[in-house]
């Protein structure tokens, strides 16, 4: 089985940081591939952020279809473009805050997600809404480090999140915590050991999920609202992405 993980941000060390995870909980008959799109952020931390990041994302998504790849990730957490690539996508497309949100509401009735800038709770917010996990999400709570601190040993991250998360297991009564951002994705295990706690990444979870859909013979429904997109002109910049 193939499975494509998309990167939407254009840092490489955390492309390569997120391949690197994915392998270690993988099946060994998985072959993960781990991308970042040809353009667009360093890193996804805003709504602007978010709307910059999709094109190169969905042209990832059109290069893996083109290459027989089985399922795909979108390994950031507001998961940017998640239905626009499940209309170009044969098989399933997961995103990092829905697997690591189910997953958590499977362990815990209750979690909390341990984000980067405060900026972005309200988007997880949103996305707990939009799947539904809106009552097993008992808080989002923000580190304020920014995504590319994550990739910066000098930053403190481990001791800053755990600490984080300690906090939410106390003041919000949270059975789990959800990581809020592909960039800890290798923080999980030790996060986890340290707070006596499941800790959910979105990657590992998201992995594991395509694996199983794939497993079951289940491909992304072309019936209804993620049928292919109707073929239509593209004009100036996006000429490219006609279909
Ligand atoms: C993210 C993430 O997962 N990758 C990225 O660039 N930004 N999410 C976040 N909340 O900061």
């Amino acid at each position: 089985m193939k499975i494509k993980i998309i990167n939407p941000n254009t840092t490489w060390s955390m492309t390569e940081k997120i391949g690197a995870c994915a392998r270690m909980v993988a099946a060994t008959t998985t072959e993960i591939i781990a991308v970042s799109p040809s353009m667009g952020p360093v890193s996804i931390e805003s709504h602007y952020d978010e709307a910059m990041c999709v094109p190169g994302l969905l042209e990832e998504i059109r290069a893996g279809e083109a290459c027989g790849v089985d399922g795909y990730v979108i390994a950031c957490f507001g998961d940017p473009g998640l239905y626009a690539a499940r209309e170009i996508a044969r098989g399933p497309v997961i995103g990092i805050a829905e697997a690591a949100m189910h997953t958590a509401s499977f362990v815990g009735a209750s979690f909390s997600v341990v984000t980067t800038l405060s900026r972005t709770c309200g988007m997880a917010w949103h996305l707990a809404e939009r799947y539904g996990m809106q009552r097993f999400c008992r808080n989002v709570r923000a580190c304020d480090l920014n995504v590319l601190d994550l990739e910066r040993k000098d930053s403190n991250a481990l001791r800053v999140i755990t600490e984080e998360c300690r906090r939410a297991l106390i003041q919000d009564k949270a059975d789990c915590i959800v990581l809020g951002c592909a960039g800890m994705t290798d923080l999980c295990r030790e996060i986890s050991r340290d707070i006596d706690a499941p800790v959910i990444d979105g990657v590992g979870a998201a992995v594991r999920t395509v694996e199983g859909i794939v497993q079951l013979g289940l491909r992304t429904s072309k019936r209804g609202e993620w049928a292919y997109p109707p073929s239509k002109e593209y004009t100036g910049m996006l000429q490219g992405f006609s279909r």
